[in-house]
């Protein structure tokens, strides 16, 4: 009831980050061009195999003045995985403990980045995936977020040798976006979610241009090759980008979705990492990178090192964008703040630190790896961990946005929206 959100909103705004004065408002205006890279882990970006970037587009991306790249950023994914990760980038809540927050949770009132960015100065804001729209039931969420397209399968051409596993290939599709993404109404805010670098890792040969991985396990090895390709289509899009002059005025935020390689790999991870990987360096390995990049960032970008995960990206970028996100319920915090709390939860209760790592109740050294002894501080932060991630249950169960009034903010009619109109 409405004491719940009272709980919820004296919480979330008594963890409120002041906005960084040196980034406020920095991008305003800009257009927002969100890509969801799939199931690529940080330890990807520099990684040689072979003495071979695996990744040469986005590790030049990384050291550019103009990106703001996170190397500490972990994922906070469930069970939902890929729409998982969308739910935090678009509403700075947690998914849920089990199932998938966007198939079971559709019908709740939110209030979404697509649609508070509507309420300020945004004209259009649309979504781009190479699958059906009903794939994590995907529709039902876009519209309570405000989505105004989504461009699914439908508008591709679903052609042999352009699709495999899910859907089209990252090459394509991002090809064939352009023409929609030009329709748009400027300033725009946009979703890509590319599709190639998927469990298993299929592809065929003629689009292989590196090496696999020689540890043995098929999906291991192969994951070098679907990064690479992704790495080149990223590039291409952003060559598009440039040609279309779209790029000056834009910033591309680019996030890996979730782990591609499971814990159950942990003997071909050990010949990659060139060390044993145990419960804490598996741990470690759940960082997904975070890239901020805009022209318009004007050489302010920078390697960051701060830690924190998928629920802190949405305010990082409406401060970003000159958003005010004081009134707003949001679990993240902005990144480039420096009142962000450096506590990642990860969905299951164990959380990361900067100094150490908390996984099933035992405490690790982050620089050592060693056990350490639980102390009144790691206690204290496991509290907040668990507070945090009760608070956004409770919001979702609940769904207590509907009994938040957010001054300024309308609520998205979801019989406005029909997906199947746009010129094809
Ligand atoms: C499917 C794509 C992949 O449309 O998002 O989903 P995943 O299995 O990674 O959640
Ligand atoms: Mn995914």
């Amino acid at each position: 009831d409405s004491s719940d959100i009272t709980e919820v909103e004296n919480f979330t705004k008594a963890s409120y980050a002041e906005p960084n004065s040196e980034y406020f408002g920095q991008l305003k205006g800009k257009n927002v061009i969100y890509i969801s890279l799939e199931s690529l882990q940080s330890f990807m970006i520099d990684y040689k195999l072979n003495g071979q970037e695996v990744t040469p587009f986005l590790n030049s991306l990384a050291k550019d003045s103009n990106t703001l790249y996170f190397k500490n950023l972990f994922h906070q994914t469930g069970q939902g995985k890929t729409s998982d990760a969308e739910f935090m980038m678009e509403n700075s809540i947690y998914p849920l403990p089990q199932g998938s927050v966007f198939s079971t949770k559709a019908e709740n009132t939110y209030q979404a980045l697509p649609q508070l960015l509507k309420e300020n100065g945004y004209k259009d804001t649309a979504v781009f995936h190479g699958n059906n729209k009903s794939f994590w039931n995907r529709e039902e969420n876009y519209k309570a977020f405000g989505y105004d397209h989504f461009f699914d399968e439908s508008y591709y051409n679903m052609v042999d040798g352009h699709v495999l596993n899910y859907g089209l290939e990252d090459k394509p599709y991002f090809k064939e976006s352009m023409p929609y993404l030009e329709s748009l109404k400027q300033p725009f805010y946009t979703k890509f979610i590319t599709l190639t670098n998927h469990f298993p890792y299929p592809l065929s040969d003629d689009k292989k241009t590196i090496a696999p991985g020689d540890t043995g396990d098929s999906s291991v090895d192969n994951y070098f090759q679907t990064a690479r390709y992704m790495d080149e289509a990223l590039e291409q899009f952003f060559n598009d980008l440039k040609e279309s002059g779209l790029y000056e005025n834009s910033v591309i935020v680019m996030y890996g979705d979730h782990y591609g390689i499971s814990e159950n790999h942990k003997k071909a991870m050990s010949k990659v990492m060139g060390k044993d990987i145990n419960d804490f360096e598996e741990a470690q390995l759940q960082r997904v990178p975070l890239f901020i990049h805009a022209p318009g960032l004007e050489g302010k970008g920078g390697v960051k090192d701060t830690y924190g995960g998928q629920v802190d990206v949405r305010p990082t970028v409406e401060h970003l964008l000159g958003v005010d996100t004081k009134n707003q319920i949001q679990f993240g915090t902005d990144l480039l703040s420096k009142d962000h709390q450096q506590i990642v939860p990860f969905r299951n209760g164990d959380f990361v630190t900067p100094e150490y790592t908390q996984l099933d109740d035992k405490v690790y050294d982050n620089t050592t790896g060693e056990k350490l002894p639980s102390t009144e501080e790691t206690k204290k932060d496991q509290e907040l961990v668990q507070k945090k991630l009760e608070l956004s249950d409770k919001l979702v169960y609940g769904d207590l946005l509907r009994f938040y009034d957010l001054k300024g903010f309308e609520q998205p009619k979801r019989s406005s929206f029909d997906y199947s109109k746009d010129d094809k």
